[in-house]
């Protein structure tokens, strides 16, 4: 969940004014980025410095990070010949650098590392509305107006998704989470109909791996049960939905993860603190609980307010009884 980050002086210094892609395409800056968290913090995990449009460049969409905004592209994808241009991801020569960094890595790390990607839908939503969305209306309008596009660029992207969080995991990484960021803007039947196959599908590329895969996604609550259906062994909660009852929707066969509102670390110490101790409380101590933000770490979180999080967590967890 957005370890790395603005919020990281050292991660400021080190990324500069230059667009987060070309960092991305460093091998040596990303390991350096993806271990300047761990280095602050007790963490039990780290997750690679990348983006989820790194693929989308590394087949040749012309995309920019604007700061401030987000991923822009240039040529938006608005009719079929977009869609064709988009070919399947080959990770060994579209994105050798992440490969590196993780194999990097890898021999750097004492906590497991998760590698990751966008879901198509949100990866669409990007491509279709030219830039971040609030009503993804142009994305929609896609999605209703023409199934057999629609299908075709989810086919599309799932053949970039798939090939590239399976050469993550080849390169070492030991988990994947996949980022529907925005999926949670399509109601129950929407997304049963136009998301859901493509996710099934994207789903099973990544059975035989072996590795566990998180499966998230913001404003789900009402999409929790049909995305535990569609995949994932672990689903990832915002704060929308209490843990208990986001557990009981996804099943207790499940993991869950989350769900801290990641502005409740600019609120008072006390706060957080309650705020935690309700989640741990609903939790119950239950095998397949891991604590994390709802969403990613915002820009202007205090970083020791997270440190003093990670260690809260780590003390309240071990005092429970087993
Ligand atoms: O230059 C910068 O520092 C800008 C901020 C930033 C960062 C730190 C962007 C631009 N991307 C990233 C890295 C990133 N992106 C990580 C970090 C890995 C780590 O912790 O080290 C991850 C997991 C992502 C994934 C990502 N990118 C998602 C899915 C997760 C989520 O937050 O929902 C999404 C939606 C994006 C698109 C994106 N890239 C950047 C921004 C600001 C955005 C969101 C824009 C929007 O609101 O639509």
């Amino acid at each position: 969940m957005r370890q790395a980050g603005r919020y990281l002086p050292e991660y400021r210094k080190l990324r500069g004014d230059r667009d987060i892609l070309e960092t991305c395409k460093d091998p040596s800056q990303v390991v350096e980025i993806t271990m300047q968290p761990l280095r602050r913090m007790d963490l039990d995990a780290a997750i690679v410095f990348s983006d989820i449009m790194v693929p989308l460049a590394g087949v040749g969409v012309d995309v920019h990070i604007e700061p401030g905004r987000g991923p822009v592209v240039d040529t938006p994808v608005r009719a079929e010949r977009d869609i064709e241009r988009l070919r399947p991801l080959e990770p060994e020569q579209d994105v050798p650098e992440t490969l590196e960094a993780i194999r990097l890595l890898r021999e750097e790390l004492s906590v497991p590392l998760i590698g990751f990607a966008g879901a198509p839908f949100t990866l669409a939503s990007y491509l279709i509305e030219g830039g971040p969305s609030r009503t993804h209306e142009r994305t929609k309008g896609l999605m209703h107006g023409d199934h057999m596009a629609w299908d075709a660029l989810m086919r599309a992207l799932v053949a970039i998704v798939v090939p590239h969080l399976r050469a993550q995991v080849e390169a070492g990484a030991q988990a994947l989470q996949v980022f529907d960021s925005w999926v949670g803007a399509l109601d129950r039947d929407d997304y049963r109909r136009r998301v859901q196959p493509h996710m099934s599908s994207l789903f099973s590329g990544l059975v035989d791996l072996g590795v566990p895969v998180i499966h998230f996604g913001v404003g789900t609550g009402e999409l929790l049960g049909q995305m535990a259906i569609t995949g994932g062994q672990v689903l990832g909660i915002d704060w929308r939905v209490p843990i208990d009852e986001a557990w009981d929707r996804v099943g207790h066969d499940r993991a869950v993860q989350g769900n801290l509102d990641p502005a409740v670390l600019g609120a008072p110490w006390e706060m957080v603190e309650r705020k935690t101790l309700e989640i741990l409380r609903r939790a119950g101590g239950r095998d397949g609980h891991i604590f994390n933000l709802g969403h990613g770490v915002l820009p202007d979180t205090p970083p020791d307010v997270l440190a003093r999080l990670v260690d809260f967590v780590h003390a309240e967890t071990e005092r429970r009884p087993a």
